[in-house]
């Protein structure tokens, strides 16, 4: 699941890369044609295109660069695979926004101990639900809250916040 994972982000990537790099093709094409044109003969001026629209599809291009450097930078997948210690599978979970990891993989059959640690002061994340496991607990502001139990089946099970806005995924492996 975790290649699956990657491979989605390193779809997102190629596309970036597809629309930076027409970007760059657009900005230089126009830079080329505006540089012969002022060469050749005074015209062709009138069909320039104004600065502003230059200036915007340069600001862009790099735009886009930025946002493709942030993006393999910054931008980690926040799957991750509990740890496996003598009898449970362990993992901590920062509630913050969100949950990070908002995509946890354990095995199947085993204990589960699940270690949601809430940063977050909002109202919206002041408990957690595993509805398929009939489990809904409050996570107190700045504390540890551990969330105990034993998925049987394998699938893919949501968790999420006592309004069901904020998710994450629990992938029960086999
Ligand atoms: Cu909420």
């Amino acid at each position: 699941m975790e290649i699956k994972v990657m491979l989605k982000y390193q779809k997102i990537g190629f596309y970036f890369s597809q629309i930076l790099l027409s970007a760059i093709v657009a900005t230089s094409v126009q830079a080329a044609s505006v540089e012969s044109h002022s060469e050749t003969s005074e015209n062709f001026r009138q069909i320039q295109q104004p600065i502003p629209v230059k200036r915007g599809v340069t600001a862009a291009g790099l735009g886009l660069i930025g946002l493709e450097v942030w993006w393999f930078m910054f931008s980690k997948p926040k799957a991750k695979q509990a740890t496996q210690t003598k009898d449970t599978q362990e993992l901590e979970i920062l509630v913050d926004g969100g949950y990070e990891p908002n995509r946890i993989t354990v095995n199947s059959g085993q204990p589960i101990r699940l270690q949601f640690y809430r940063k977050d002061p909002s109202h919206c994340l002041d408990k957690v639900l595993f509805p398929d496991f009939n489990i809904s607990k409050d996570l107190p502001l700045d504390k540890t809250t551990t969330i105990e139990f034993t998925p049987e089946k394998p699938g893919e099970y949501t968790f999420s916040c006592g309004m069901n806005m904020v998710r994450g995924t629990l992938e029960v492996r086999g």
